[in-house]
């Protein structure tokens, strides 16, 4: 060897420093879709024992590191190539963000000198630009040696305080850029303690059971902030030493079992109307919960607030008792203050929200049991809801209108975090990506419960799923429509706005990728083939058959949807 060859000095570039940022703070599986210029990222992750799972759309991709964030409490990683798949990607970024979620999406981009003066780029876009107002933090990497910087400084924003979505922007010519390895290896680090513990003050707690100890009406109403917190420990022993009534929001479910005889969720909308006081727990007064105003609630009810945040405080309505920091502390703080200022809920309260409760099981017990012909939500969900009681660990995705809220009412939930939804959002589109980030995070099995409008937004990852061979049971509700599939166009012969083809068969689409099939159209098949789908462990897909007048406009949101008093007539 010449002299002169031994002083050429080893080289790194952005394709490894990425990966080696990545694995150095932890990561370990990252979803996407490749091509430039990001493509040897995901080929030096996988040399490097990271996990790469290929989706056929960023959304997809995207809506999978979002549920792997809200599941790990890590950063879910997602992929993507500039522009269009950015952009693709970027609906999920946003929705993670909504939903609190930790997630970074790692963009490629095109060249800047370019793109700043619009010259027409390959792939141009502003994509920290478009991408600011949908996260949390939005960052770009504009020099090799940053990249260590600037993947710890995303994952921090990530994970600490309220979790969010964070983009990171990469260009083309920072990732292929080359410097000397050690120099390379010397600018990346381990974020120290990414997401800090934060405690409420004494006061707080202390003004908290202030208010609780007063009320005649407790209610406790539980949110997907408690189940990211993995809180249930001490949640469950404040409700049981104060006798307090419980609601789970969709998320949530599973934090204590849904029939647990402190839960009033079949009185709902009794113990919402008549509480008092209510203590949310990782649970916003938005929308989901009318935001706080009547009808649905009392206008003299007095709230207690446990949340990371101090901006969410005040909200929708005054809190007379804000607590902020980790659930999980500050829950564990109260049960400790119980000590000294035992908390109970009066008697009275709790037999009417139990006598309300007795008369509505009873009705949806008889909805359960009425076989109707042809099979409408409650035979399929009852079927579905018996094969999941003799199983654990099973994760339940759901996506959809009526399908959704027929589907969160009726399967109960006795896990916590084994239920992932459209949630904040109310968004269609996240099912195949949260079923595969919660089968490859947990190899565990999925049930996804889908509408067949909700699974066509990303129906052809069944593909991915085939492919990865992961358990997951894909079920369509197929009532051949958005809501319902018996609309009539009553202006022309094109199909009316809310309908879809019935007679489409689901269950070819996952054996056209090797899965196996199957149809069902009585409550009986759907148990056959559910309990033959999770035996083999392997992708199947249902194509259920719902009565198509079963569903009705907008599901539970009939509230919500404005409609036309000037409809031309027919
Ligand atoms: P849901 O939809 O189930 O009602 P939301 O998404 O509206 O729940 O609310 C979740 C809340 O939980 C957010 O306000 C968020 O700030 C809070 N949160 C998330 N993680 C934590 C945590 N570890 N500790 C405290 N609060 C948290
Ligand atoms: N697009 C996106 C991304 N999210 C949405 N929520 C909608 C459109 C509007 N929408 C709903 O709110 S529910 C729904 C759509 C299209 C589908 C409902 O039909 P489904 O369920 O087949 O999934 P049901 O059981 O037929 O009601
Ligand atoms: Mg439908």
């Amino acid at each position: 060897m010449s002299a002169r060859q031994s002083h050429v000095p080893e080289l790194t570039d952005g394709f490894h420093l990425v990966v080696d940022a990545l694995e150095l703070n932890g990561v370990s599986t990252m979803y996407g879709v490749v091509g430039i210029p990001i493509t040897d990222v995901a080929r030096i992750a996988q040399a490097r024992g990271i996990r790469y799972i290929g989706f056929r759309q960023e959304q997809a991709a995207g809506h999978a590191a979002a549920a792997a964030g809200f599941l790990t409490r890590r950063p879910g990683i997602c992929l993507t190539v500039s522009a269009p798949g950015f952009l693709n990607g970027l609906v999920a970024l946003a929705n993670a963000t909504t939903n609190c979620f930790p997630m970074i999406q790692i963009s490629g981009s095109s060249e800047r000198a370019i793109i700043d003066l619009q010259q027409g780029d390959y792939e141009e876009l502003d994509q920290l630009a478009a991408a600011r107002p949908y996260t949390k933090a939005a960052f770009r990497v504009d020099r090799p040696e940053d990249i260590g910087l600037g993947v710890a400084r995303a994952i921090r924003a990530a994970v600490s305080g309220r979790p969010g979505g964070v983009y990171l922007d990469l260009p083309a010519s920072v990732l292929g850029a080359t410097l000397d390895a050690s120099e390379g290896r010397a600018s990346l680090f381990r974020a120290v303690d990414p997401a800090p513990i934060q405690l409420p003050s004494a006061a707080a707690v202390d003004r908290a059971l202030g208010v609780l100890v007063r009320a005649k009406r407790p209610l406790l109403i539980l949110g997907k902030g408690a189940a990211y917190a993995r809180a249930e420990g001490p949640i469950r022993t404040f409700i049981e030493s104060t006798g307090m009534p419980f609601l789970s929001m969709s998320m949530a479910k599973g934090l204590l079992p849904d029939d647990h005889p402190q839960s009033a969720a079949a009185a709902r909308s009794l113990a919402l109307k008549n509480a008092d006081v209510v203590m949310l727990v990782g649970a916003r007064l938005n929308w989901l919960l009318a935001h706080g105003r009547s009808p649905k609630w009392s206008d003299e009810c007095r709230f207690v607030q446990v949340d990371v945040s101090p901006e969410e405080i005040d909200s929708n309505r005054p809190i007379a008792a804000p607590v902020i920091g980790d659930i999980d502390e500050a829950m564990k703080l109260l049960v400790v203050a119980l000590g000294d200022r035992p908390v109970t809920a009066p008697r009275v309260w709790r037999d009417a929200i139990d006598a309300k409760k007795a008369q509505n099981v009873a009705r949806m017990r008889a909805h359960l049991a009425a076989d109707a012909v042809p099979m409408n939500f409650y035979g399929a969900l009852r079927a579905i809801r018996d094969v999941l009681a003799e199983r654990d660990g099973v994760f339940v995705v759901n996506e959809g209108a009526n399908t959704l809220d027929f589907a969160r009412d009726i399967l109960p939930m006795h896990e916590p975090r084994k239920r992932l939804d459209s949630g904040t959002w109310g968004v269609m589109g996240v099912g195949m990506g949260y079923a595969i980030a919660a089968a490859v995070e947990s190899g565990r099995s999925v049930i996804a419960v889908e509408g067949d409008s909700a699974f066509g937004f990303s129906g052809m990852e069944v593909e991915t799923i085939c492919r990865y061979k992961l358990p997951i049971v894909v079920v369509v509700f197929n009532n051949g429509g958005i809501y319902k599939g018996d609309e009539v166009n009553r202006w022309s012969s094109d199909p009316a706005p809310t309908v879809l083809s019935r007679t489409s068969r689901y269950d070819k689409l996952m054996e056209a990728f090797g899965g196996t099939g199957y149809h069902a159209e009585d409550p009986g098949a759907v148990s056959a083939a559910l309990e033959s789908a999770l035996a083999s462990g392997k992708p199947a897909l249902v194509n259920c058959m719902i009565d198509p007048t079963a569903g009705t406009e907008s599901g539970h949101l009939q509230s919500l949807n404005a409609e036309s008093t000037l409809r031309p007539s027919p």
